[in-house]
């Protein structure tokens, strides 16, 4: 069976644009069927920037809860903390001896992450899209649904998969495909339509958290930045309405519809009708699932076993990928 792998980092304020984005679709993904999930907690890739070692761990396994609170089955994917398979740390050196510092300097995350001191970045910032090559590519994965924001990595995947297949005369390392579908593939910031909704925004009300609760959501959601006009018949009115736009995007996704089809129910309402309608859906949505998170919180050595599981269970497929991956390279011992 064809493998699908994605991940989320442990960095805390996991949201709305995550949910949406990521998690929502790698529970349909799981649920589909035909493929084997492999879903991760990237505490390596959390690290590229500073965290408190006490908020990493609650992270973490908040996040975790929040996968299985969306819906992951453990038993039907493969649920791990990336740091608890080390072929993805063994698997990424590699990479970073395949990749080229120009591919890594031309990356835009690190751009916009490292700012305009970039001497002071860390060396893993810089490397990022490495690990995330390897993190694919260390089960051979061939699908890996993200948001829009990560498309440039995923290309940087299939380079570092093609060089390496070139340099060796192999064909080891599959081309990934990124699945990026959906009406919420990039959710913007309630506070600025331009911007996407991110867990670093200093501003608390940018995002709804999977960690808000009924009445902080509404709140949220009725005092996100609108313009004053109606919403128009048509998905073109809303060109040049980033604010209006995100917040049709969003209704779209929690209710399975097309952006179209809210146009076409919403046509000319006011946001005085609309925001309120829009708070009850995402209430509706999200509040089952923050419950669920709470509960499962409320028992951490059951998601550490869970964990540790899924590590197992991972190791069966990146332990033969990386001897494979050595032996092709010449490291004795490989065999
Ligand atoms: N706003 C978004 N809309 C849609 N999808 C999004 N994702 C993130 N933000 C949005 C998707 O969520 C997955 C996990 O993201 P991540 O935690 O690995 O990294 P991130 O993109 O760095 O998340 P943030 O919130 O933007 O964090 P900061 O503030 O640290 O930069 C990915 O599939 C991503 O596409």
């Amino acid at each position: 069976t064809p493998r699908v792998f994605s991940g989320i980092q442990p960095s805390g304020n996991l949201h709305l644009g995550n949910y949406l984005g990521a998690l929502k679709r790698f529970v349909d993904t799981q649920n589909a069927g035909g493929f084997q999930t492999i879903y991760c907690m990237v505490d390596l890739h959390a690290i590229t920037v500073w965290q408190d070692p006490e908020k990493l761990r609650h992270s973490t396994r908040e996040l975790a809860a929040g996968f299985i609170a969306a819906g992951i089955d453990p038993e039907k994917s493969i649920l791990i903390n990336q740091s608890q398979v080390p072929e993805h740390a063994q698997l990424a050196w590699v990479f970073n001896c395949v990749a080229r510092m120009g591919w890594m300097g031309r990356m835009t995350q690190w751009k916009d992450k490292a700012g305009k001191d970039a001497e002071a970045a860390s060396l893993g910032l810089f490397a990022y899209p490495s690990l995330m090559a390897a993190d694919i590519l260390v089960y051979h994965a061939t699908h890996v649904p993200v948001g829009e924001d990560q498309k440039q990595h995923l290309e940087l995947t299939r380079d570092i998969a093609a060089k390496f297949n070139h340099d060796f005369g192999v064909d080891f390392f599959p081309m990934t495909e990124p699945v990026i579908e959906g009406a919420a593939t990039r959710v913007m910031s309630l506070r600025d339509g331009t911007k996407k909704m991110s867990k670093s925004d200093p501003s608390d009300a940018s995002r709804i958290n999977l960690t808000d609760d009924a009445d902080t959501i509404s709140k949220k959601i009725r005092k996100a930045k609108t313009d004053f006009e109606p919403l128009p018949e048509t998905l073109e009115g809303l060109s040049g309405r980033p604010d209006a736009r995100n917040l049709v995007n969003i209704y779209a996704a929690l209710a399975d519809m097309t952006p179209e089809a809210v146009m076409s129910e919403y046509a000319g309402a006011q946001f005085g009708t609309f925001k309120p309608a829009l708070a009850d859906l995402a209430v509706a949505r999200l509040a089952p699932i923050t419950r669920e998170m709470s509960r499962l919180m409320a028992d951490p050595a059951e998601i550490d076993r869970i964990l540790a599981r899924g590590a197992t269970q991972a190791r069966e497929i990146t332990v033969p990928i990386l001897r494979k991956t050595y032996d092709i390279i010449g490291m004795v011992g490989s065999t």
